[in-house]
């Protein structure tokens, strides 16, 4: 495929409620867009790099200079096999994964729509109907996220992921099991304990975790191995890993049981397939991970959740839990029975709202040669 032009659009959503998660609160997200366009079809990616640098060190603003600067030149105008040849394009890039992620998903997109072809088939994925999960942010108090996890359970997700931080861990995690003796819950820390709290995730092993989501630094696999040695919950990572060597090494050393796949973490779709197959290979299973996704970033991780060892429910959702209006049409809907069904058309399957993203765009540049 011939890459004629490629665009970068920043567009403004406001979440319909605020998220907290141990690093900090979002309520405006800031989301940079990438399309490419082939000089008859355009493809969708989206850089799923938050507002400041906490997470892990890329921003919106880091992902459009290195995108703009490094990445761009190297696609635009040029010629290329197929989407799965973009990665060597830039593997002498150090990090930003999350910018090379966007702008590859874009040409999955694109190639997947040239042979006319949904993109989960295009993949390889199997699963035509995925069960959706929740990420609950930190709550003010105890009984409001209680009520908000029987909302989520009555609306059908089949797994209950609660925020945790140091004073919001053990009892809350106690609460939540009493109220809802069944429910499949899970913690996720995001890097906020060390090796000092050991007592704080022995304790938590009472109350049937599927799993605690990267406890310790973000850039670890020691400690969570030497923690994973004290608790019997499943330790399951997800800011450690950036490729399939890093999943490599985590599970030979026992630092993690189940690993969460990020498309834009890992740098695209066809690192995420490789990850996916490397823990598929070990008997890990996986599952993918959300960054408070538009439609389009949510589609693609639609897709990618469509191949065989996505076994666990992610947090991949419905719109309408996040936006008052989203950039796709239709939106992606979770049944009653808790889950999404794969698109049938093209490409990520679901077209892109022009007249939204216009509206939700602060700023855009165009590149072409
Ligand atoms: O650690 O999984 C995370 C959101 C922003 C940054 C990091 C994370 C999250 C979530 C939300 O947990 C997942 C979602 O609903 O999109
Ligand atoms: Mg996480």
């Amino acid at each position: 495929m011939r890459i004629s032009q490629i665009e970068l659009r920043e567009i403004r959503m406001r979440l319909l409620r605020p998220f907290e998660t141990s690093f900090g609160v979002t309520l405006d997200r800031r989301i940079l867009i990438v399309k490419v366009s082939d000089g008859s079809q355009d493809g969708y990616g989206e850089v799923t790099a938050g507002e400041g640098p906490f997470y892990c060190h890329e921003t919106v603003d880091t992902a459009w200079l290195v995108l703009a600067e490094y990445v761009i030149p190297r696609v635009v105008g040029k010629e290329l096999a197929a989407a799965r040849d973009f990665a060597p394009l830039v593997a002498d890039i150090r990090g930003h994964y999350m910018a090379r992620g966007g702008l590859e998903a874009a040409l999955w997109d694109l190639e997947a729509r040239q042979q006319g072809q949904p993109l989960w088939k295009f993949l390889g994925g199997t699963r035509e109907e995925i069960n959706a999960g929740v990420s609950i942010g930190i709550q003010p108090s105890i009984d409001k996220l209680l009520q908000v996890i029987h909302d989520e359970i009555d609306a059908g997700y089949h797994r209950i992921k609660i925020k945790i931080k140091p004073g919001w861990d053990v009892e809350v995690m106690r609460q939540v099991r009493a109220a809802f003796p069944k429910a499949r819950i899970m913690g996720d820390a995001n890097s906020a304990y060390t090796l000092a709290d050991i007592d704080v995730f022995r304790q938590m092993d009472a109350f049937d975790v599927m799993m605690f989501e990267q406890p310790l630094h973000y850039e670890d696999i020691i400690d969570h191995a030497e923690l994973q040695r004290h608790i019997g919950t499943p330790i399951c990572l997800d800011e450690s890993i950036h490729s399939a060597d890093d999943a490599r090494k985590a599970i030979q050393i026992g630092a993690c049981r189940i690993i969460n796949i990020k498309l834009g973490r890992v740098g695209g779709h066809r690192e995420a397939r490789a990850v996916h197959d490397v823990c598929r290979d070990s008997g890990v299973p996986v599952w993918c991970g959300g960054m408070l996704e538009s439609g389009i970033g949510r589609a693609h991780n639609v897709a990618l959740s469509s191949l065989e060892n996505f076994s666990l429910p992610g947090d991949v959702a419905a719109s309408k839990r996040y936006w008052a209006e989203d950039v796709i049409e239709p939106l992606v809907e979770v049944n009653p029975r808790g889950t999404i069904a794969q698109r049938m058309e093209p490409g990520i399957g679901y077209a892109v709202n022009v007249d939204a993203l216009e509206r939700f765009t602060a700023r855009r540049q165009v590149f072409s040669v």
